[in-house]
């Protein structure tokens, strides 16, 4: 702990406007700096209160220090601190559920935005639908009033709000998943249907559920990031995030009851994100964990040292060109391949330390949406996806649970347990990944039983097994190389 004084507010607290479930670091160094911004700038009560769902962590970083916080830039000419005053109050749903209900109720709240990850949304990966089977679900329809879930609260909280005659909030999803919008609002009309339909009509009717495009890399803050901050700042301040200069938020602009100016701070209001969200989710998160699977096999602890490597520097400028490109429509304002060049100059700044390992976890809610709909839609087109095969069979190396010197991989997944034992208990390399291919919540049935993506994925499992994910990478880049010396021969 730095020997330093705690950060403390200077100046008033907002008036609130926004309860925000998933108070992480993405969320600090993403919403509630715009908020900060917006609200400097423009005005507005657009407090934000900020709801953990699980750990208190956030709460007791925050709350000591009247939940200010600092967002370090980790620009190239050093580090740029800005103290942040938008979130109000923060609250911890295990302790109260009620309290967050009855926050979430307030007719001053206006917006409910969530940053809960793929995981929050309690759906089946492979299909989008809300999985009533979740241990968490199946609670919250048995005890409304005593949600665990985003989606029980989110329908508790706009319940009071019908009875009591009060407006409902937009519901604005910022996690990285497709069409983030629709998804959140299905959950949300198949959670209130399963209660009452007159609720589930009236939400229908009067809330909105614009999507967004979120982007920022923002790695884990450690006690290491704390204590340097301290050192230059002369507080101690255990809230504070790092994050890159870079930020993108495409919203589309469907509020019931208006937003805070973020269009005047650089957010780019839209009637459709489709396009920049498939440009995102396949160019960033896509090779993001690519690099984070095979490159944590290979040795790498961040992104920054993975890239540095020249061979992982050319899968991933292969897998844009050859692989994901071909999948995307342009997106207004975009120019797909200056996107993607700029993306590989955000992967090599060192001043980030994105761990693999972090970038790693919850691969079962995250494969696809990252990778196998980009995997469906070349198989479709005719072209064989060998650099994003390599990506699945690095993920089915990893989740296996064993480094490639024989010591233990922590995998964080909902479905880790499963997955290690579908592995283990599979004798051949063809088998596991046959074992593993038939996680139906993760590969669509038309996926898992297309030979051609099976045999590619088997191919280069057996690759990584043999001689290491650096050698399978390396091998891959001299068999596109000659690929394309013959082409161009022809
Ligand atoms: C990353 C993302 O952790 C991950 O899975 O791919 O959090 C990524 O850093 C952000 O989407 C960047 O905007």
């Amino acid at each position: 702990m730095p020997d330093k004084p705690r950060l403390k507010r200077s100046g008033h607290t907002p008036k609130v406007g926004i309860v925000h479930l998933g108070p992480g670091a993405f969320f600090r160094g993403f919403n509630a700096v715009y908020t900060d911004e917006a609200t400097e700038l423009a005005g507005g009560d657009w407090g934000i209160v900020a709801v953990s769902l699980r750990s208190p962590t956030a709460r007791d970083q925050l709350k000591p220090q009247g939940n200010v916080f600092t967002s370090v830039t980790l620009a190239p000419e050093g580090w740029e601190p800005r103290i942040i005053h938008s979130i109000a109050q923060t609250l911890v749903a295990p302790e109260d559920p009620q309290a967050v209900v009855a926050a979430m109720a307030d007719p001053n709240i206006k917006i409910v935005s969530l940053t809960i990850t793929e995981k929050g949304y309690c759906t089946q990966p492979s299909t989008g639908e809300l999985d009533l089977e979740h241990a968490d679900i199946a609670h919250d329809l048995l005890h409304p009033d005593q949600p665990k879930s985003a989606v029980g609260f989110i329908v508790a909280a706009l319940d009071a709000r019908r009875t009591a005659g009060v407006k409902p909030f937009t519901v604005l999803s910022c996690d990285n998943l497709p069409s983030n919008g629709a998804l959140a609002r299905a959950i949300v009309l198949e959670f209130a249907r399963q209660r009452n339909g007159e609720l589930a009509d009236w939400i229908a009717r009067t809330t909105t559920f614009p999507a967004t495009m979120v982007d920022r890399i923002t790695p884990a803050t450690t006690n290491d990031d704390i204590a340097k901050l301290a050192d230059i700042t002369g507080y101690d301040d255990q809230a504070c995030v790092f994050h890159e200069g870079f930020r993108q938020w495409v919203i589309e602009d469907d509020f019931v009851e208006g937003r805070p100016a973020w269009d005047m701070i650089g957010a780019k209001m839209v009637a459709s994100v489709a396009a920049h969200e498939m440009m995102k989710l396949r160019c960033l998160n896509g090779t993001h964990s690519t690099l984070a699977y095979l490159g944590y096999l290979a040795g790498y602890d961040t992104i920054a040292q993975t890239v540095a490597d020249p061979d992982f520097e050319v899968l991933c400028n292969t897998l844009w060109r050859d692989e994901i490109i071909p999948t995307l429509k342009q997106p207004d304002g975009e120019d797909l391949s200056a996107y993607c060049a700029a993306l590989m100059a955000r992967y090599k700044n060192t001043a980030i330390r994105h761990r693999t390992w972090q970038i790693a976890m919850d691969g079962s809610q995250k494969l696809p949406q990252r990778l196998l709909g980009t995997i469906a839609d070349d198989l479709n087109m005719g072209c064989d996806p060998k650099g994003l095969a390599l990506a699945v069979a690095g993920w089915m190396r990893y989740v296996g649970g064993q480094d490639e010197n024989g010591g233990p991989i922590d995998v964080r997944d909902p479905l880790a347990l499963a997955l290690k034992n579908a592995s283990e208990g599979a004798k051949t390399n063809a088998d596991k990944v046959s074992a593993l291919l038939a996680f139906h919540d993760i590969f669509p049935s038309t996926l898992a039983v297309d030979h051609r993506f099976c045999d590619l994925v088997t191919k280069a499992y057996g690759g990584i097994a043999e001689g290491g994910a650096k050698a399978a990478v390396r091998a891959l880049r001299i068999e596109t190389e000659a690929r394309a010396k013959q082409q161009a021969h022809k």
